[in-house]
């Protein structure tokens, strides 16, 4: 009999637990975990396909070299390793180590590598980063960041009202155990649901409500909702004035919309949308989940801002069935959600160092004596000055520190650079432009806009590393392809941890020994350090020692080591695992990196993960969560009340900062702004990625995972279909200023007229579908925050034979 092993399933960021047993290293059967705190025996039918990941993809098995003639030739990893150090080392010393840009770090299950990742780029000095969030989360980080400083959520479990904007949650999850969630609301003659999708999505035909808006009008519909809101006075007037300051200029400006104008313009009924605000007005509790369909598609930033005002000018906040801000285990981006109170991390270390101070000077530790004397002295001197402030940054500033990129001065959020800038920051001869790049666990040459113009950057850089288990789009036009173990072969975990009043974090261990040949990701970054040569043995020899009498001293020991010398504070993901690393049980060094996360998710949430039963005084209670999480099974790391919820917010005052002038004003403009994009010559609107039932991002790679839709159809009206004369099956060519395709239709009628849909994640190897992003461009994109049109290319559709 093979053992039910615990893991989690890594096509989504809901990441469900599940178990499985292993035969000949593949997953030959796969259950829900109903022990798990967070999807409790849930999947969707795609996780019990998770062997086509496993077994069924084509593995990278060593270390790949490009040669002169475009071939890839496998080198030894002593090789490789030596040879990207080598080549790291002389572009920084050339160009400096902030041109050397890091794109990915971690997918949907995946992490862990992301910490060793952050210390490479440390090592190497590099200053600009970016993943998938910039192409989608960013706008909303930054009205998040200026309403309240932290990321929020719905609790659609118990919410009489739930709105999805732009959001098909029946096919694309985001929350736990999205569908019996969905089965219950939709059952419930008490409770509504409310879909704005230009498209009858599952969700939107389970829904009470559905506001059929013409695709990239969701600003002007939310305007609606919102002015109606204000216009009917169905405004929670106590909440506004108890927790909100700026409000007056929004809502003047709300007062002032024209409805029926607005309701015209995103074409949706005046009487309807009087309905919505209504019923959102009226509900003892609201929640929204907004997704792709805004934050993909024109006005972008505005439309999460609008968004959020709808549940924040009714006042669903902190109560059963509202929205919630919440903690996390760690930071998914620079300065992200997610710590408690006032005690806004400045980064993380800084805090823990702070607390190591602290605990220093109030002689709850005494500094350990296995520390050199120099060492020693210096954190003595470290210690003096501003001991305690270090701690405490303070409340953030609205947005985070203005940013922008070297070349084209893009606006950086959330310490990433837009997506659809890093080709534009590269193919130019500006003295600043990037010239190497380091992608890890993602596949840009797919997934971001306009895919040539991505291929041509990464061949003109002086040097690409590719970190995959496959041979990728992205992979193909590398410099150097390093082969990862896969996500059932090694410790891994993700930072998507977004729920309240329970939070639940997942560290999983391998269901099996590595594939030969591949390496995990903090042993990859490890060696790369190393070779780097960047931090000496006279530092790692006093934290090994510490390691080994116990962690109260190797915790003093760490901190204020990184405290004395705050150079190596990036750097000490690389310290854990080579220090402490070694204590941890075989095969596991590379979670140390966690060790530090969980001191600083006890430090920043004291009160949050004391209830969650990790208690003691110093660092006890971020060592209680570490080993609690070490047991590879979903840990509740934060438990909290509704309103507790509060204590998330990074305000001095503790109020929602409403008014944000640039939105405001955009807002005034939407009046006489256009509303359609479209042209004569590319009249429909694409939306280049939709998720259906066998998507996943480029997970899988093996199209015969695809129990349904093998081929990605076009899905097209059935108006558009007879304007056109074709009909299911049939080929058309879709195409757009920058590309074009050939795709398989199938007449749908959940489309509307001039709305055409393809999936995400297709056109992989040659193989069914197409590759969503050879038909987009890189100008589409969000006038605030970069994010890109992918719902909305403007593009025709030819018939082949004509
Ligand atoms: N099955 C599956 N699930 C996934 C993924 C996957 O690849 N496959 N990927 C995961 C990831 S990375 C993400 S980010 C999420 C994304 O999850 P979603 O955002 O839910 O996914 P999409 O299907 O891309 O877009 C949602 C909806 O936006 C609608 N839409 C298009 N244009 C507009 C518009 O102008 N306005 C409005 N209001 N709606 C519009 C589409 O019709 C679609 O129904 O899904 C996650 N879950
Ligand atoms: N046109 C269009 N473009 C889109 C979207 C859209 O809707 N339309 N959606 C966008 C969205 S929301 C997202 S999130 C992105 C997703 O796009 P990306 O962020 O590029 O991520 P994936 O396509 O999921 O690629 C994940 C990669 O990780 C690799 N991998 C798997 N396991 C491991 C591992 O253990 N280690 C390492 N090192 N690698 C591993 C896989 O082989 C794969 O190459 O796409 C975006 N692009
Ligand atoms: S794809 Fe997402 S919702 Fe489905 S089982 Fe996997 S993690 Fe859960
Ligand atoms: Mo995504």
């Amino acid at each position: 009999m093979t053992e039910w092993q615990k893991s989690a399933c890594i096509l989504c960021e809901c990441n469900c637990g599940i178990e499985v047993q292993v035969e000949d290293r593949s997953l030959a059967k796969i259950r829900g975990d109903k022990a798990h705190p967070g999807s409790e025996g849930y999947t969707c039918e795609k996780a019990l396909r998770l062997d086509h990941y496993q077994s069924r993809t084509v593995r990278l098995t060593s270390p790949l070299r490009r040669t002169p003639d475009g071939e890839y030739e496998e080198i030894s990893w002593d090789t490789a390793i030596a040879e990207i150090a080598t080549r790291l080392t002389a572009i920084r010393d050339e160009h400096g180590g902030d041109k050397i840009f890091f794109y990915g770090g971690g997918g949907q299950g995946n992490h862990l590598g992301a910490t060793y990742n952050k210390a490479l780029q440390g090592a190497i000095g590099a200053r600009y980063q970016s993943n998938a969030l910039a192409q989608e989360k960013t706008g909303e980080m930054y009205v998040d960041g200026r309403l309240y400083g932290g990321h929020t959520k719905g609790d659609f479990e118990h919410a009489e009202v739930v709105v999805f904007v732009g959001k098909n949650p029946w096919q694309s999850h985001s929350f736990p155990r999205a569908r019996p969630v969905l089965k219950a609301l939709a059952a419930d003659p008490e409770r509504a649901m409310v879909v704005i999708d230009p498209r009858r999505s599952e969700s939107a035909a389970m829904a009470d409500i559905h506001l059929q808006v013409r695709p990239g009008t969701d600003a002007w519909c939310l305007a609606a909702l919102g002015a109606i809101l204000v216009q009917e006075d169905l405004v929670d007037h106590a909440f506004i004035d108890r927790h909100t300051s700026g409000g007056e200029t929004i809502i003047d400006t709300l007062r002032a919309v024209d409805v029926a104008d607005y309701a015209a313009r995103c074409g949706v009924e005046e009487a309807l949308l009087r309905e919505t605000a209504r019923r959102i007005g009226a509900a003892k509790s609201v929640c929204t989940y907004e997704d792709l369909g805004i934050q993909q598609a024109p006005h972008s930033t505005l439309s999460s801002y609008l968004n959020k005002l709808l549940w924040i000018l009714t006042g669903n906040f902190a109560k059963p069935g509202a929205m919630f801000l919440h903690s996390s285990f760690a930071p998914l981006a620079g300065g992200a959600p997610g710590s408690g109170g006032s005690r806004k991390p400045k980064s993380g270390l800084d805090m823990l160092v702070g607390t190591a101070k602290d605990m220093v000077s109030g002689a709850v530790v005494r500094l350990p004596s296995v520390l050199p004397d120099a060492l020693a002295s210096r954190i003595g001197a470290a210690l003096s000055p501003q001991a305690a402030k270090v701690a405490r940054g303070g409340p953030g500033k609205p947005g985070g520190p203005s940013r922008r990129t070297p070349v084209t001065g893009a606006r950086i959020i959330a310490g990433l650079v837009p997506c659809n800038s890093i080709a534009e920051e590269i193919l130019t001869d500006h003295p600043d432009r990037f010239r190497a790049m380091w992608i890890d666990s993602v596949n840009p040459a797919h997934s971001l806009a306009d895919s040539a113009s991505f291929r041509a950057a990464m061949r003109s850089l002086d040097l690409t590393v590719v970190v995959d288990i496959a041979m990728t789009e992205t992979a193909k036009q590398a410099d150097y392809v390093l082969p990862a173990s896969s996500q059932f072969e090694k410790w891994e975990c993700t930072f998507f941890n977004v729920d309240f009043p329970r939070n639940v974090f997942h560290l999983r261990k391998p269901v099996m020994a590595p594939l030969t040949g591949t390496l995990s990701e903090p042993e990859i970054y490890a060696r790369v350090i190393r070779a780097l040569g960047v931090v000496g043995e006279s530092v790692l020899a006093p934290l090994r020692r510490a390691a080994r009498r116990g962690r109260k001293q190797y915790a003093a020991a760490f901190f204020l080591t990184v405290g004395a010398n705050p150079k190596l504070m990036p750097l000490a993901p690389y310290l854990l695992r080579e220090t402490l690393g070694p204590t941890l049980p075989e095969g596991a060094e590379g979670t140390a990196s966690l060790w530090g996360a969980a001191q600083l998710c006890a430090l920043a949430n004291p009160a949050s993960v004391r209830r969650a039963g990790f208690t003691g005084s110093g660092f006890e209670p971020g060592d209680k969560l570490f080993d609690a999480v070490l047991c590879g099974e979903g840990v509740v790391f934060t438990l909290d009340d509704y309103e507790h919820a509060w204590d998330y917010v990074r305000r001095p005052d503790q109020r929602f900062t409403l008014d944000i002038p640039e939105l405001v004003e955009r807002t005034r403009a939407l009046a006489d702004e256009p509303s359609s994009w479209v042209t004569e010559e590319f009249p429909f609107v694409l939306s280049a990625g939709e998720r259906r039932a066998f998507t996943a991002n480029t997970i899988i790679r093996d199209p015969g995972w695809r129990r349904r839709d093998r081929d990605g159809a076009l899905r097209l009206s059935p108006a558009d279909a007879d304007g056109l004369g074709v009909t299911t099956g049939d080929t058309l060519r879709v195409v757009t200023e920058r590309g074009q395709a050939d795709a398989v239709v199938e007449v749908s009628d959940t489309m509307q007229a001039g709305h055409i849909s393809l999936p995400n994640g297709l056109g992989l190897d040659g193989g069914p579908g197409v590759a969503p992003n050879e038909l987009t461009s890189l100008h589409h994109r969000d006038w605030l925050a970069g994010t890109p049109w992918h719902k909305y290319v403007p593009a025709r559709l030819e018939r082949i034979d004509a």
